[in-house]
């Protein structure tokens, strides 16, 4: 990431194309199988597009990045998310084998821009989120309809949902929860207090 320029239109558009060898083996498959069988097939070894970023940060509410499902840029029927700010989704997933992006920035103010990571995973998965720092996860499909649980080790906080589910757009429902050690919290307001106390006893001498 750089510091992007104002008054910008940048477009990308990734595409996962089909490989020679899953095109033969298709070819196989549909010479000895009913059309249905072959439908589901031709289905089955298509990969759709998963991405997460690794920095992220656009002038909040002025510059903005588009997700969209497929090569359509801008059509307004297949966007997935609009992004702005510093905070994002874990995952976005296409539904098809595209996914377009289309960064936007008005006339002043930059940022760092965003840094995205993408490759192909299944069709109807919403890609793997991880598991929270200090955390525990239940269930391991990524599947749409397929539901993750979470908990915190002991002397953590779950701060957001305790469960998620892959939706059938392939996006989870949230992001994953994070945790937070109670203990750090009461240490920090124990120091805080402290410091005060000290500060007062120091007026006091004075
Ligand atoms: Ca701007």
């Amino acid at each position: 990431p750089f510091q992007y320029d104002s008054n910008a239109q940048c477009v990308w558009v990734i595409t996962k194309l089909v490989s020679a060898s899953q095109h033969n083996t298709d070819h196989t498959y549909m010479q000895t199988q009913d059309y249905n069988m072959k439908n589901k097939s031709l289905h089955a070894i298509i990969l759709v597009i998963q991405i997460n970023f690794e920095e992220f940060d656009l002038e909040i509410g002025y510059d903005t990045l588009t997700i969209g499902d497929g090569g359509e840029v801008g059509d307004p029927k297949t966007v997935l998310q609009v992004l702005t700010g510093s905070f994002v989704p874990d995952l976005i997933v296409s539904m098809s084998n595209q996914m377009w992006l289309h960064l936007q920035t008005d006339e002043s103010v930059g940022s760092i821009g965003f840094k995205v990571n993408y490759k192909e995973i299944e069709k109807e998965s919403c890609g793997d989120p991880g598991t929270p720092l200090y955390g525990i996860r239940e269930g391991d499909g990524f599947s749409n309809r397929d539901v993750l649980r979470f908990e915190c080790q002991f002397g953590f906080e779950l701060i957001g949902e305790k469960s998620i589910i892959c939706q059938e757009n392939n996006q989870w429902s949230a992001n994953i929860p994070i945790c937070i050690c109670m203990y750090q919290i009461f240490l920090l307001l124990f120091l805080e207090r402290k410091i005060m106390i000290s500060f007062s006893l120091h007026v006091v001498i004075l």
